[in-house]
């Protein structure tokens, strides 16, 4: 017997099914953020980056142009398991020399983006206004700003990136999630923090009222604890944020970097799911700060995973990536941070989560303890070799991202 078998016969032994376990992953989409490959600089000329994030490293072979970028996602995306969605921020419009600003992007401007991922076989795309890296951020605020020109070009923004949404939606026949997150907020102590949040959702309400399709356009709100140079106070807060949602039946996205360290997305998950039937995700790794390391195989992760897995809401939490790292390889940031997420996934697929809700529920919590210690020792490492050969890949991609470090980004000089 080869090592999957002996596994898989391990696995029958506590009543978990590989077999269903490998079908079930490979149907879980992923969005895959496009920034990772460029430091978040996007294509459209915006600025420096901005908005209170921050990459960090000087690693060789950044992708300068919408070519390279396509080039290195093609690359990274053949090394990732599973199915993959594309994560876009408007900065990445394609404008080809066009005199357009932010507030009138229109979907032509997307449409080589479009034809890349269907050449890719992706599953569809996912969008975010970008309010960061550009002019129109006065004085670090955005659809908050107190100058009413400032809101209005910001609102039209986000209304253009709605067109987009659908557009993206009806070409891949399948929802496009919009990711609405704003930089306001100040580095010391308000003098109001009311009126800023006010203008917040007066602006919202406005891009809300433009009668995008909410059949094919999911628009979330994502919030944050706060940013560097606002450290004292974020208008898009938790709080506000989750009553906005709730109230305009729109989703929560929630970015694991964007709360106090102590607190957990993991714990967030079911508590949202107990009202809402949709809620985003953006998968990072927050080191003692919201310092998007690329996500590792660690126990928060885990137990993201096993929220989305035993509360059987696959299809209700829309997994996305979201971290940048400009000290080590790009693509192997990007495929080791996807890669985890799926090990995640697969982890929590192969737990016998009734087993042990009927101890939690029985009290036993003896019982309990000890057969979740004894799931960390399963033959898990044989099933995930398993899966990644069924997806015609190997456990090692970094021999080739060393070849096309080699090959292709140690050229772009
Ligand atoms: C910033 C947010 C936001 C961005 C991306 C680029 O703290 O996490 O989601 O990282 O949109
Ligand atoms: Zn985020």
């Amino acid at each position: 017997m080869n090592m999957y078998e002996l596994a898989k016969n391990e696995y029958a032994s506590i009543g978990i099914d590989t077999e269903a376990a490998i079908n079930c992953l490979k149907d879980i989409p992923v969005s895959i953020h496009c920034w990772q490959g460029d430091d978040v600089i996007g294509l459209d000329g915006g600025g420096a980056l901005s908005g209170g994030i921050q990459t960090t490293g000087n690693y060789p072979g950044r992708a300068r142009n919408f070519e390279e970028l396509k080039a290195d996602i093609k690359e990274a995306f053949s090394l990732m398991p599973g199915k993959k969605r594309l994560n876009l921020h408007a900065s990445y419009a394609v404008l080809n020399g066009e005199q357009v600003d932010r507030n009138a992007y229109r979907p032509e401007h997307f449409a080589p983006w479009v034809d890349f991922a269907k050449e890719l076989g992706l599953d569809g795309i996912d969008f975010n206004p970008t309010m960061f890296s550009h002019k129109n951020v006065k004085d670090g605020l955005t659809l908050s700003s107190p100058d009413e020109n400032i809101r209005k070009f910001w609102i039209d923004h986000c209304i253009s990136c709605l067109k987009i949404a659908e557009y993206f939606a009806e070409e891949f026949n399948s929802h496009c999630l919009v990711n609405i997150w704003i930089p306001d907020g100040f580095k010391d102590v308000p003098a109001d923090r009311l009126t800023p949040r006010l203008r917040l959702k007066d602006s919202l309400d406005k891009i809300l009222a433009c009668g995008y399709d909410r059949s094919k356009v999911v628009v979330a709100v994502e919030s944050k604890v706060f940013g560097i140079g606002v450290e004292s106070y974020t208008v898009g807060s938790n709080e506000f944020y989750q009553n906005y949602a709730a109230k305009n039946d729109i989703c929560c996205l929630l970015d694991n970097g964007h709360y106090h360290p102590l607190e957990y997305v993991s714990d967030k998950i079911p508590a949202l799911l107990a009202f809402y039937d949709k809620l985003a995700l953006h998968v990072t790794r927050g080191v003692r700060w919201d310092s998007d390391h690329v996500v590792l195989f660690e126990d928060e992760l885990k137990e993201i995973a096993k929220e989305i897995v035993r509360n059987n809401a696959t299809d209700k939490v829309m997994i996305g990536l979201d971290y940048f790292d400009a000290s080590i390889n790009r693509l192997s940031a990007w495929v080791t941070g996807q890669r985890s997420m799926e090990k995640a996934l697969l982890y929590a697929l192969l737990i016998p989560h009734e087993k042990l809700r009927s101890l939690q529920d029985s009290s036993a919590f003896t019982e309990l303890m000890v057969a979740q210690e004894e799931v960390k020792d399963m033959p898990f490492g044989a099933v995930w070799k398993e899966y990644l050969s069924r997806e015609g890949l190997k456990e090692d991609y970094l021999t080739e991202i060393k070849k096309y470090e080699s090959e292709v980004l140690n050229k772009r000089v």
